[in-house]
């Protein structure tokens, strides 16, 4: 189901041979381990896309290149107004070109350091678009996805702050502004992750209770001087709620029911959708007044 109108999205262009000479390159949005993302402009719609550049040289050198091919089958195939679209992909001698939407508010995680923490309001709004991202993703039994700050992007709206889309994959970029710590990623990981354990999709639950904590607070809930600190804090769900910023008690009976070592009592996506901090404060359209 497209919700959204797209010049891209249609027949003649889902399976059209794409090349460079489509498009006109602009400035660039970011660098990772893979390669460059450059916001470009396609020629003959005049759409605008992000283009992801990836040497073949990386991928040949990190033997990346089945997972590339599975990761871009799945991502073709994902159409949610939350989840970043892949609207095509092509290659040249050197060089693998993914054809990305472009969101034009960048990335969320640079709002929350620029704010320090969102309100209520719009820490619910994203808690909800997350929510309904990941219910599709299950429901087309794609688990675990990466979905810390640096991964969320913002959409442009009028008059809003925006519609936020999952950009995730370890493999996407490295925003040019560095995290305040580089072994930051252990802060996002579930308990039966950092133990090593089996786990399924309730890894995700567990992520959207950082994620609130973290709009809400503006620092995840388990940060700590060393990773073996973080690890320890996780493993025990030493969670505390600080006095300031003051959030409303609904927001922690949320956060506290996500933010649960057995995996099988965390909240599940259907409740989360119906909890009532969600329905007093989110708003269903996804967009941020
Ligand atoms: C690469 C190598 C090996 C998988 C991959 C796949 C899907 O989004 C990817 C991959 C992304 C990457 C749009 C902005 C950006 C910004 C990105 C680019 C995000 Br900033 N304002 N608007 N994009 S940053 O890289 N996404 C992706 C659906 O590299 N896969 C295996």
């Amino acid at each position: 189901m497209a919700s959204q109108q797209n010049p891209l999205d249609e027949e003649e262009n889902s399976k059209r041979n794409w090349s460079l000479k489509d498009f006109e390159i602009g400035k660039p949005l970011g660098r990772g381990k893979f390669g460059r993302v450059y916001v470009a402009r396609e020629i003959k719609n005049k759409y605008v896309v992000a283009l992801k550049v990836i040497f073949k040289e990386q991928i040949e050198k990190y033997k990346i290149h089945h997972q590339l091919r599975r990761e871009m089958e799945i991502q073709s195939n994902l159409h949610h107004p939350n989840i970043l679209r892949l609207y095509g992909w092509f290659h040249d001698a050197d060089r693998v070109f993914l054809i990305l939407e472009y969101a034009h508010n960048g990335e969320l995680y640079k709002e929350l350091r620029k704010k320090g923490y969102l309100s209520e309001k719009q820490a619910a709004t994203y808690i909800l678009s997350l929510t309904k991202a990941l219910a599709y993703c299950h429901e087309k039994t794609v688990i675990h996805r990466d979905i810390k700050p640096e991964n969320l992007l913002l959409d442009h709206q009028f008059y809003s702050q925006g519609r936020l889309k999952i950009a995730d994959f370890g493999w996407s970029v490295q925003s040019s502004s560095k995290r305040r710590t580089m072994c930051g990623t252990l802060d996002y990981l579930a308990p039966e992750m950092v133990e090593n354990k089996a786990h399924d999709y309730a890894v995700d639950n567990w992520t959207l209770g950082i994620l609130c904590y973290e709009f809400l607070y503006g620092v995840p809930p388990f940060e700590a001087e060393s990773q073996i600190d973080t690890f320890r804090r996780i493993r025990n769900v030493d969670l505390s709620f600080p006095s300031t910023p003051s959030i409303s008690s609904d927001a922690k009976n949320l956060i506290s029911r996500l933010l649960v070592k057995d995996s099988s009592r965390r909240l599940s996506l259907e409740k989360i959708i119906e909890h009532p901090w969600i329905i007093k404060n989110a708003n269903p359209m996804g967009i941020c007044l």
